[in-house]
């Protein structure tokens, strides 16, 4: 809803014909609707500007601005306001701004204990610096336009804290009873104290149109701003002083402003006026005398400051900073710092992966050497496995022998049984055959003895011990063949015995 208003409270004082619009409903549309534009192009503008950390000078002046009243400009903010019974507080830039469009934002809190605070706090574009007054700590018939945030619900409709934009021609009485309503532009309600974080204005005049966008203060999100009133057609002074100002009263509020950014919009398009070309030569000459105060100011700080601390080297202000070229070798210096960083780091594991490699290159050298030596280890063996088996061969032949003495041995008897078969053996004849065999049984038992005494202990004859022989096909153990030979005798006997008695027996019957 869009409702057009014009307001002549008298008769002069309708220099301002100005378009009310109240955006409701609609500010959505408005707020897309200026986003399709192309945005003007914006630049700072230090001179009507102030910020912390460094807002205040030594002097407590703020550079570019006049404070008045109870405002108490510190480092980071101006507390227009203390939260003191009527208090009055104002903050004006020293130099008129003549810019076609600009854009304030302006970061300010307003905190107090109370339900309820008072009195307010404006902003302000006026021909005049409204350095004292009635109207928030500001001068009331002002020649301009005021952005109040009115703290105090003094017509009691419960409709305050409210943001209303004001225009006055120089001669209206700003109708504080009403809390301005019955004079406001545009206005919305929005409660701007004791919030999180500090509130924001953006108060934007651009081709003839004040637009108004605060940030309620609950994020810390500086671009969180939200719509809360345009006005359309709006005639401003070419020329007007910034101002920021507040008042308290039966209730009170600390009124803190933490800094104020004036920019120059200039349309797309258009030249930019050069920053120096506006400058007059007086004002020139005035600020580089302030410049030179300040430098004085500075250097008979750092020597007070010497004096007080004689223990703190003295560094020349020119170490402390460094100039594109030393920054530009400073980070060539650093990267071939870490290049050689790097080369060393890699020279480390090459160095560690060289000697990984000659430890197994050592390792495999010493296992090469070990299975060569138990390669020859292996022929020795092989060797004395050659001694054992020419032993075996030995032994075999000699058993061959034993064999066949002991053939001939069971020859021998065999021959004398045949002879005793057909004749009659003599007794003398049968105990030569015994002796005989006898003695080839001494010869058996001897050559036994002797392969016993050669198998027993082969190792006292070779001094060391030989590895063990291959497991060779037993033909004929000793045991075995004493067993035999001890049966074979045994039997032998025992037939001769049974023969004789027979012989007896047959002796008998003849
Ligand atoms: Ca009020
Ligand atoms: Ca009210």
């Amino acid at each position: 809803m869009a409702v057009s208003i014009g307001r002549c409270l008298a008769a002069d004082a309708c220099l301002l014909i100005l378009t009310l619009t109240f955006h409701h409903s609609n500010s959505d549309n408005i707020v897309a609707g200026a986003s399709t534009e192309e945005a003007p192009h914006r630049r700072f503008e230090y001179k009507y500007s102030f910020k912390g950390p460094h807002l205040s000078q030594t002097d407590g002046n703020i550079p570019f601005w006049v404070h008045s009243g109870n405002a108490i400009p510190s480092a980071d903010q101006v507390r227009i306001t203390p939260s003191l019974r009527s208090q009055k507080g104002s903050v004006w830039t020293k130099n008129t701004v003549n810019f076609d469009h600009w854009e304030a934002e302006v970061t300010f809190r307003v905190s107090g204990r109370g339900r309820m605070g008072a009195d307010g706090l404006a902003i302000w574009f006026t021909t005049a610096q409204g350095l004292d007054g009635p109207v928030y700590g500001a001068a009331d018939n002002w020649n301009g336009i005021g952005i109040f945030f009115d703290s105090f619900d003094n017509d009691g409709k419960k409709n305050n804290p409210a943001v209303l934009v004001v225009g006055n021609n120089g001669k209206l009485v700003y109708d504080h009873p009403n809390d301005g309503t019955t004079q406001a532009l545009g206005t919305c309600l929005r409660d701007f104290r004791n919030k999180p974080y500090p509130v924001r204005a953006k108060i934007t005049y651009y081709k003839k149109t004040l637009t108004v966008l605060i940030n309620n203060g609950f994020t810390p999100d500086k671009d969180d701003y939200e719509f809360c009133t345009k006005v359309d057609k709006m005639i401003i002074p070419q020329e007007g002083y910034f101002g920021i100002s507040a008042a308290t009263g039966g209730l009170a509020d600390d009124h803190d402003v933490l800094s104020f950014l004036t920019f120059r919009l200039t349309e797309p398009g258009q030249e930019l006026p050069a920053p120096e070309a506006e400058m007059p030569k007086e004002e020139q000459d005035k600020y580089q005398e302030e410049f030179e105060n300040f430098q004085q100011e500075l250097d008979k700080k750092k020597e007070d400051y010497q004096k007080e601390h004689p223990e703190v080297q003295r560094e020349p202000i020119e170490d402390m900073y460094e100039s594109v070229n030393d920054r530009e070798i400073r980070q060539v210096f650093e990267g071939q710092n870490q290049i050689h960083l790097e080369i060393k780091q890699l020279h480390r594991q090459l160095a560690m992966i060289l000697d990984e490699q000659n430890r197994y290159v050592s390792v495999v050298t010493d296992e090469i050497s070990k299975r060569q030596v138990e390669l020859v280890g292996q022929v020795g063996s092989f060797q004395e496995m050659g001694a054992v088996v020419a032993t075996q061969q030995e032994i075999l032949r000699n058993l061959n022998e034993l064999r066949n003495s002991f053939h001939e041995s069971l020859k021998q008897i065999g021959a004398t049984q045949h002879q005793a078969n057909p004749v009659s053996m003599g007794t003398y004849e049968t105990v030569q055959h015994f002796s005989e065999i006898q003695e080839h049984l001494h010869v058996v038992k001897r050559n036994i003895e002797h392969l016993i005494t050669r198998n027993g202990s082969p190792s006292e004859n070779q001094g060391e011990k030989c590895p063990d022989p291959p497991k060779m096909p037993s033909c004929l153990g000793t045991i075995h063949f004493l067993v035999f030979v001890v049966i074979q005798s045994v039997l032998f006997f025992s037939y001769i015995v049974y023969k004789s008695q027979q012989e007896a027996a047959a002796k008998k019957f003849f």
